[in-house]
């Protein structure tokens, strides 16, 4: 996969994308990323980006040309349009569903937005609009950065083999279970004794046990979607029944219920 970054601040990419896994997909030739200053194509002896906004107020707004000119000068040299990704508060929010649909794609574009706001006809130049979350950055630079990460993860070969058991589409919409790995007691706190068991059925059962069980409890919200058999029904009975008659079954960083979702006001 090919990615252009567009943005004031490409000193801002130099870290994430040299190190651990997007260093070696970009050195296996998996992924390759070039970052473009959109200052580079302002115009004038000072090259500015930014200006006041029409109307009146506060802060101030990023300039559409510098834009635009940076976004053709990519596409000139792309053989077929690419998907061009704004990054923006007000965009969809970006799940792993959105990451593995990109994963496919062939060239991605990321336009990075800064000070208050945005010309509205840059949105124009954008095929689609990501938001990471609802909350607000000083710009797009950071929510590029985590969906170049969740994208490139999904590509084939980027990660090493894939293991066929949690690649299951049975796997997804769950919250991952608990791993452990040595010492067998850390602090007066045992591996749980079925891994050490060396039972690969009970293993498998108590880890989609445990899946449903973190799902339930931190993220019910996920269960209602995700594809579910009838052990995993069977296995939630079981949960429920735990959580009811047993405190420690319950989990410290459950939300209490509505406390999701907060309206967001930007
Ligand atoms: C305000 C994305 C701020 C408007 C970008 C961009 C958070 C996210 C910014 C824009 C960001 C997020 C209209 C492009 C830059 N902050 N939640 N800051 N536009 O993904």
């Amino acid at each position: 996969m090919h990615v252009d970054i567009l943005t004031l601040f490409p000193g801002m990419f130099a870290g994430p994308l040299e190190e651990s896994i997007l260093k070696r997909a970009r050195e296996s030739g998996l992924l390759s990323i070039n970052l473009h200053d959109i200052r580079a194509f302002a115009e004038g002896k000072h090259r500015i980006t930014d200006d006041y906004p029409y109307g009146g107020g506060s802060g101030m707004v990023m300039k559409p040309e510098p834009v635009a000119a940076a976004l053709d000068f990519v596409l000139a040299q792309a053989p077929k349009p690419p998907p061009v990704l704004l990054m923006c508060p007000q965009g969809r929010l970006f799940t792993q569903e959105i990451a593995k649909e990109l994963a496919r794609e062939e060239h991605l574009v990321f336009l990075c937005g800064h000070y208050e706001g945005i010309d509205e006809r840059i949105r124009e130049l954008a095929t689609d609009e990501l938001s990471i979350g609802d909350f607000v950055l000083t710009g797009g630079e950071l929510p590029a950065m985590v969906i170049i990460d969740a994208v490139a993860r999904m590509i084939p070969g980027v990660l090493g083999a894939p293991d066929s058991a949690r690649e299951d589409s049975f796997y997804e919409g769950l919250l991952d279970y608990p791993q452990y790995t040595r010492p067998p007691e850390f602090h007066g706190r045992r591996v749980p004794e079925v891994l050490l068991s060396g039972h690969h059925e009970m293993i498998r059962s108590w880890r989609r046990k445990e899946s449903l069980r973190r799902t339930l409890l931190r993220r019910p919200d996920l269960l209602a979607h995700a594809p579910l058999s009838d052990e995993d029904h069977r296995l939630l009975e079981e949960i429920r029944q735990e959580a009811a008659s047993n405190q420690d079954a319950r989990d410290v960083s459950a939300p209490e219920p509505g406390k999701r979702e907060q309206p967001f006001d930007e």
